[in-house]
């Protein structure tokens, strides 16, 4: 494969778990230190000063520890979201830093497709009730749910994630998409099964006519806090919200606040500003929230997918080769 053992071997530090046989391709090429810094940050720490190659996920990489990495040319994330590396010091010093889009596209789209459905039909809460032995009589009003075909989602994000989630929607369950991004998109080009069925529309109009507002937004200077109380009031009344993105794009006062004031009726919520979430936290009670813990892209086949691509980025660049997926710090 390529970048597969060329080269003298260099230092790479682990932080974050890798399927056995992606350490082994690692192991094979070059020296490896596996370290956990949740659990021992003082070791992890004293790696980097050797480290040539940072590689895991689920860990805020800062300046601090980049200072403490002099050698350090490539850092390659177990992930495709890119919200824990500091984007322009990574630029400044010329390290490269990878990620893995594409490989999650579909299971996230699963997910967070799972997630609305969930959630609009109180499968979880209906689930824990017969669980807990209160099934007595057959469901009545009190314990209905809404209908999720032919209703009208609308996509804030508008990437491969949200493309894949469009197209559940549109072709699967009848649905009108609109969807909110940046530009709009080139369906004919980039999903061409979408045309016709997908519509870019401003945010103002989106939120009153979506019954189900889903957000993929990654977390930047831009989208920090975006979903406020400004936005949630322009949403329609007996909406369902969805966040399968990251947390701290929705300010979470505001998103209770429209759960118990109004106009949302539910939310189902895979991501949240803090993580895991504080047990404290009254999104982990609310009653109409359905809280999942950051599964998007939780399947064995698609961890190990994300995991055998990090580790072939990596090897590319430690080998002088161009990565498969670099992310692109110097547009940050
Ligand atoms: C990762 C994700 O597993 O890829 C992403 O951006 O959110 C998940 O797939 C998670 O980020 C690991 O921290």
């Amino acid at each position: 494969m390529a970048g597969e053992a060329v080269g003298t071997p260099k230092h790479v530090v682990v932080f974050g778990a890798l399927p056995p046989d992606q350490l082994a391709r690692l192991q094979a090429a070059h020296q490896v230190t596996v370290t956990n810094p949740k659990a021992d940050p003082a070791a992890f720490e004293a790696a980097l000063a050797q480290a040539e190659g940072l590689i895991g996920a689920s860990y805020p990489i800062t300046p601090a520890l980049l200072d403490k990495a002099p050698r350090l040319r490539v850092v390659s994330s177990v992930s495709v979201g890119v919200d824990n590396y500091p984007l322009a010091a990574l630029q400044q010093r010329g390290i490269v830093l990878c990620h893995t889009p594409g490989v999650l596209d579909e299971t996230v789209a699963d997910t967070v497709f799972g997630l609305l459905m969930a959630t609009s039909r109180r499968m979880v809460e209906l689930a824990n009730l017969v669980r807990e032995g209160r099934w007595a009589k057959s469901v009545g009003e009190d314990l209905y749910g809404w209908d999720v075909h032919h209703k009208t989602i609308g996509l804030l994000g508008f990437g491969r994630i949200g493309q894949a989630i469009a197209r559940r929607a549109a072709l699967g369950f009848g649905m009108q998409v609109l969807y909110h991004a940046r530009r709009p998109v080139d369906l004919a080009t980039q999903a061409p099964e979408l045309v016709g069925k997908a519509t870019h529309t401003p945010l103002a109009e989106l939120l009153p006519r979506a019954d189900f507002v889903v957000a993929m937004l990654p977390l930047s200077d831009t989208t920090r806090g975006m979903l406020n109380a400004e936005l949630f009031a322009q949403m329609k009344p007996g909406s369902i919200f969805i966040n399968g993105g990251r947390g701290a794009t929705v300010d979470e006062a505001a998103l209770l606040h429209a759960l118990d004031h109004g106009p949302l009726r539910a939310a189902g919520l895979d991501v949240f500003a803090k993580e895991p979430l504080p047990t404290a936290s009254p999104l982990r009670t609310h009653p109409r929230v359905t809280p999942l813990p950051h599964i998007g892209s939780a399947t064995a086949e698609t961890r190990h997918a994300m995991a055998a691509l990090a580790v072939t980025n990596l090897l590319q660049v430690l080998a002088g080769e161009q990565a498969t997926a670099a992310y692109d710090t110097a547009a940050a």
